[in-house]
């Protein structure tokens, strides 16, 4: 039986002779729809393998890219307890993309593979961190916004039908949910400042709206992958489903912060339960996600530049490793 060999991790097993729709398949999705979790080394179908390399990759490409515009701030934050929260948070981020790409490797793919997609271009990250951080209340727009986004779209993803994904968002959505405290505590305390600093706040607020709400992708009937991925349970709700609830928990929360969300359009619909919003601008969604956004170019040349300064890392980390393994061997012996 082949295997598509991972060197960091265990081989991952593919049986030839389970093709669609045959007895393993089924087996498999009845698996599935018995909420029951498919392990690295069961079988499953190649395309929900590549599926879930493709999700799971491009998620722990955003955890690191997404540490690009807040540590942006890390000088300039405005206290010592913000220097330290910030610095905590941006370093979570870095924890979340290290269990991701984790994940990833369980499914046969190796790190090596997977950053060389994304410094070549060919695997995305999420479209949000490509706008600059402009102002102090960026940093509180993107906990409050973007964390917020983030975790309406990941609390489904702790129920993903793939184990080690599913029980690396437990985690993630912990630490998630006090990034957005956070995010929303600074802009709390600029909405109760001076006028400049509520004008600053606001000002964060329009900018980051829009991007923020295309965080969940494509309206359901222009995305690809969302049926399939629903029917393997990878993902839970759909991409507009998640998108209300988030538009839904805003519209309520922005009244705290006596500020507005930038939509004319907004407003609670009694007959749907839900808020309506305006239409969403894709033609920037797809420029964005297409490599042509505000920040695209600065944020890939920093990841590949911080890649290249970390090469001694990785050499002096990979030769200690076989010095104390050489060491463990002859003890043995
Ligand atoms: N940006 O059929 P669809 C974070 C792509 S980390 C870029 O709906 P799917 C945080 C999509 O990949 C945030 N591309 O796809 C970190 C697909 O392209 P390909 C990241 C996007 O996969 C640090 C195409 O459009 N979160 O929050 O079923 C600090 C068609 O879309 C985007 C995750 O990654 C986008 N916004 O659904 C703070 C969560 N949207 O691959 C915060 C896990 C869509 O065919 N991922 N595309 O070329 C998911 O839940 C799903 O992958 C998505 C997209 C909902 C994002």
């Amino acid at each position: 039986m082949p295997t598509a060999t991972n060197p960091n991790k265990q081989p991952v097993i593919q049986d030839p002779a389970c093709q669609a729709g045959s007895d393993a398949e089924l087996r498999f999705q009845q698996k599935v729809d018995n909420d029951l979790k498919i392990e690295p080394r069961d079988w499953m179908p190649e395309k929900y393998r590549q599926t879930l390399i493709r999700q799971i990759s491009q998620h722990a490409h955003s955890e690191i890219v997404g540490m690009l515009p807040e540590g942006n701030w890390i000088t300039r934050a405005p206290s010592l307890r913000r220097k330290a929260t910030l610095i905590a948070k941006v370093q979570d981020e870095a924890g979340h993309g290290l269990y991701l790409y984790s994940a990833a490797e369980t499914l046969g793919i190796s790190r090596d593979e997977m950053i060389d997609q994304l410094h070549s271009g060919r695997a995305k990250y999420s479209s949000i961190f490509n706008y600059p951080t402009l102002t102090w209340a960026d940093i509180g727009a993107i906990g409050w916004l973007v964390d917020g986004a983030a975790i309406m779209n990941q609390v489904p993803i702790c129920r993903c039908s793939y184990g080690p994904y599913a029980r690396a968002m437990v985690r993630i959505c912990k630490e998630e949910s006090f990034h957005q405290r956070q995010g929303f505590e600074i802009l709390l305390t600029l909405s109760k400042g001076t006028e400049a600093q509520k004008r600053m706040c606001q000002d964060a607020i329009n900018r980051w709206w829009w991007p923020s709400v295309m965080m969940f992708g494509p309206h359901d009937e222009a995305s690809p992958h969302t049926a399939q991925s629903m029917k393997w349970k990878i993902k839970r709700f759909s991409n507009d489903e998640l998108r209300q609830r988030f538009v839904d928990m805003c519209a309520q929360q922005v009244k705290v912060l006596c500020m507005e969300l930038p939509d004319p359009e907004l407003r609670y619909n009694p007959s749907r339960g839900h808020y309506d919003f305006g239409p969403i601008d894709w033609q920037e969604f797809h420029q964005v996600i297409n490599g042509n956004g505000p920040c695209n170019r600065e944020r890939l040349s920093a990841r590949i530049r911080a890649h290249q300064e970390g090469q001694w890392v990785r050499e002096a980390a990979t030769a200690h490793a076989a010095k104390q393994a050489a060491k463990l061997e002859k003890q043995v012996a």
